[in-house]
């Protein structure tokens, strides 16, 4: 799951995993801001509207206590009604429940709250590191006629295609060995995501009543995103390829499968063939922070006539619709983003994700790395600084809302305005430094 937007300097609605620990696979994300269900639409378990429903669980008890087992087992039982009164076969829910079992691990993680927001360059740092980009070439070499023959059908270059595929599931090493039933059944008796955990069980048993992939076999994420795609059961039946002819879709065991898969969401999702996500560029002394927010969109010729340059002979990147982005503010790295790398967004809507996407499939295509000038001397917020600072911006007047620790849009809104106001570069980048700042104009 995509995904899974990430945190810090990205949405708050996300996990920070560059790569897949403890089944939590790469980005879980939620696609808060766009309209469609990402592969990895997983809601957040840091986000603020996460919807947790009133029910009485015993959260007193150890998630493996007999009250979780009996609780489990009543909601379950209320499922399979439920499900066979809609017109679910009798034999699919035997074959998907008659064994499910609670997993404690998945109540464990499912109620743990980050402290810590993950800086982008840190993310980075793996989501790209040597040996990802080493793996990927490899990979990218063992399988290019398929790459090959997946790009002329959807139009995605196999370079991103393994990037993703390195992103989400560490090229298929690690997309999670939790059986997505018992993990979803369980998130549904935990109740903080049921409403969500329901619609991707009822998906997960056309899938399985399709006979793409036995009940065993279908593994991912405590989460639910499943394969080397880490497709939750919605993106699959949305999304998913049978490429390889056998009749069934299979993103757990058949590159074929999970290359189409891949390439059909993006395609679907607006990918435009022959055209770059973007590049790294430079930004013009007293440039507007506030356009870089990547959907301030204009050709590259526009915002080259605004001081945007290149940084090396390959000039700007054609685009008619370029935004710009820096995502550690004035102090870090600019790129000029294209329409390519909004619809990597739609796969997982966190714009460290997406950059690390970018950055891998380039390094896969044999480009060299970047020079990114990341502030690394600066530190990241815990989200208890954040409603600090929340606190501290609505004391003065500027709005950032609820104080929940997490940076949304409302908070960096309240930042950029706080630095207009204060002579400072306005790219709503937060940091300790600003932070201080804040707190010392606050009191
Ligand atoms: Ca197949």
């Amino acid at each position: 799951m995509a995904y899974r937007l990430l945190l810090l300097v990205v949405p708050a609605s996300l996990w920070l995993a560059a790569c897949a620990t403890d089944g939590a696979a790469a980005g879980q994300s939620s696609a808060a801001n766009t309209g469609t269900a990402s592969p990895t639409d997983v809601p957040a378990a840091s986000s603020a509207s996460g919807g947790r429903q009133a029910r009485p669980a015993p959260r007193e008890a150890a998630p493996n206590s007999t009250p979780h087992v009996r609780g489990f087992n009543r909601w379950l039982a209320d499922f399979r009604r439920e499900a066979a009164a809609r017109g679910v076969a009798a034999g699919t829910l035997a074959n998907a429940f008659d064994s499910a079992e609670l997993i404690p691990r998945v109540i464990e993680l499912d109620n743990r709250q980050p402290e810590f927001n993950r800086a982008i360059w840190d993310y980075l740092d793996t989501a790209v590191s040597q040996t990802r980009v080493t793996h990927g070439r490899e990979k990218y070499a063992a399988h290019k006629d398929v790459a090959a023959t997946t790009r002329d059908r959807y139009g995605v270059p196999g370079t991103i295609i393994t990037a993703i595929w390195g992103m989400e599931s560490n090229y298929g090493a690690n997309y999670g060995n939790y059986e997505t039933l018992d993990a979803l059944a369980t998130l549904g008796y935990d109740g903080r995501r049921e409403s969500f955990a329901k619609e991707q069980l009822y998906a997960a048993l056309k899938i399985l009543a399709n006979g793409d992939i036995p009940r065993d076999r279908m593994e991912g994420s405590w989460a639910g995103a499943m394969g080397n795609t880490q497709f939750i059961p919605t993106s699959f039946v949305a999304y998913a390829v049978d490429a390889d002819g056998d009749g069934r879709r299979d993103i757990w065991d058949s590159i074929p499968d999970t290359m189409a898969s891949t390439a059909n969401y993006l395609a679907e999702n607006g990918w435009r063939a022959g055209e770059t996500w973007g590049r790294k560029v430079r930004l013009p002394a007293g440039f507007d922070y506030g356009m870089a927010d990547g959907n301030t969109e204009k050709t590259s010729a526009q915002w080259q006539a605004m001081g945007v340059s290149a940084i090396d002979e390959r000039g700007l990147p054609e685009l008619r619709d370029a935004g710009i982005i820096a995502p550690a503010g004035a102090s870090g790295p600019a790129f000029m983003t294209g329409h390519n790398f909004r619809t990597i967004l739609r796969y997982n809507n966190a714009v460290s994700y997406a950059l690390g996407v970018a950055l891998l499939s380039d390094r896969i295509a044999g480009e060299p790395g970047i020079q990114a000038d990341w502030p690394r001397d600066q530190a990241t917020l815990t989200n208890s600084d954040t409603r600090a600072l929340q606190r501290d911006l609505n004391r003065l007047g500027y709005g950032a809302g609820t104080p929940d620790g997490i940076l949304g849009p409302n908070t960096k809104n309240a930042v950029r305005a706080f630095q207009r106001d204060h002579g400072l570069a306005a790219d709503g980048f937060v940091t300790q430094d600003l932070a201080a700042r804040v707190s010392s104009a606050s009191n």
